[in-house]
């Protein structure tokens, strides 16, 4: 499986209702930032990170793929996943430069690729190398409907609209007030009923004290997970916080390394692990992370980067993963699209991890690498 050529690509596609808002984004379009990578025959494996749609910051990833990733791969042998991720995120000059950030980022769309490469070579969807189907269902949540622009009246009939679908499980975002957020979760609370899983998402806005009262004020809503309360690489304020209310902690999606997850487990300052292979270094890191997760006896709930095109196969495969993100934003672009039944993750049967986009995604939504 020698390597021939290395190329990367930008997609920017178009979000949910023209745009969206969390606690500290707000944003038009997904960016898919990816490479490609073909072997000797011409197979080609595909793999990519994701952003928020900002050039030049996309051609930065693109650059290091081009310029420092493609360099150690080419010629390669791309079965040789384990070596060429030692080869790149131990890399003393990329070091140097970057552990995380855009080398990361960079690393995660090549290392994801050479894993579809592989198992398109084996005929088969990523699961089956991962060590075959560990569960029969992968159950989904639906983020889609808890965006923190959405008016209240929208965010219930969202919620509910969710429900109708088949979702059991929802998260809404917090982190403007705490008297609106909590207004607004105890209105989707009582309208979607005891039952469906409630989770709310932080995504790393408030200070502690802030976050303390908000808890307080949450006790009757049954909250799932809260998810990154505060600011990302803060493991001690996650720590006080996982000590002082019942609602358990969720993060990791801004998380770049092992080590960094690592920090938060001896902490006990998590509860959920969300690790992203769009923003770790690939699939080869975020499996390590969820052994991790199994010998601290935590669950994991993959963080949607990838909106789910690469978890969904990771979900069915490792025994730490429990629940499923879903934001149905890039679907259309890959050939073999993640897809939710009745509130549920289908298993994907074409080989491959997921990542290979359509013709048409390419031409519709290619930006310029340079
Ligand atoms: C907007 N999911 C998240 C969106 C989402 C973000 O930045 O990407 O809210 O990634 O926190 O859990
Ligand atoms: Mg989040």
């Amino acid at each position: 499986m020698k390597i021939t050529s290395v190329d990367s690509f930008i997609l920017h596609v178009p979000v949910t209702g023209g745009g969206i808002a969390d606690s500290t984004h707000n944003i038009s379009h997904w960016g898919v930032v990816g490479a490609a990578i073909q072997i000797e025959g011409g197979l080609t494996g595909y793999g990519f990170t994701g952003t928020h749609a900002h050039l030049p910051g996309d051609q930065l990833i693109t650059r290091c793929i081009d310029t420092c990733l493609a360099p150690l791969l080419l010629g390669q042998d791309a079965s040789d996943i384990t070596r060429l991720w030692q080869t790149i995120a131990r890399n003393p000059a990329l070091q140097w430069i970057g552990r995380s950030g855009i080398t990361t980022l960079a690393h995660a769309a090549v290392d994801v690729a050479l894993w579809d490469l592989k198992a398109k070579n084996a005929g088969q969807p990523l699961w089956k190398l991962l060590g075959g189907q560990v569960r029969d269902k992968v159950r989904a949540y639906n983020t889609d409907i808890g965006w923190l622009n959405i008016a209240d009246e929208a965010l219930v009939a969202g919620a509910r609209a969710a429900l109708a679908q088949g979702f059991t499980g929802i998260k809404v975002k917090v982190g403007s007030t705490v008297e609106r957020d909590l207004r607004r979760l105890t209105a989707v609370r009582h309208a979607v009923g005891p039952d469906i899983t409630l989770a709310i998402d932080g995504n790393g806005k408030w200070d502690l004290a802030t976050c303390q009262r908000f808890c307080a004020g949450a006790q009757g809503l049954d909250i799932f997970w809260f998810e990154e309360p505060l600011w990302y690489d803060d493991v001690k304020g996650h720590a006080q916080l996982a000590r002082s209310s019942s609602i358990p902690v969720a993060l990791g999606e801004q998380l770049y390394t092992t080590d960094a997850f690592a920090e938060f487990f001896a902490q006990q300052a998590i509860h959920w692990v969300q690790p992203d292979v769009t923003r770790m270094a690939g699939l080869t890191e975020v499996l390590r992370v969820c052994d991790m997760a199994s010998a601290f006896r935590l669950p994991v709930a993959p963080h949607a980067g990838d909106m789910s095109q690469v978890h969904v196969h990771l979900s069915y495969a490792h025994a730490a993963c429990a629940v499923l993100e879903y934001i149905p934003w890039i679907q259309h672009c890959f050939t073999d699209p993640a897809r939710v039944v009745d509130g549920y993750f289908c298993l994907p049967q074409l080989p491959g991890a997921g990542t290979t986009p359509t013709v048409d995604a390419l031409s519709r939504y290619r930006q310029p690498v340079a």
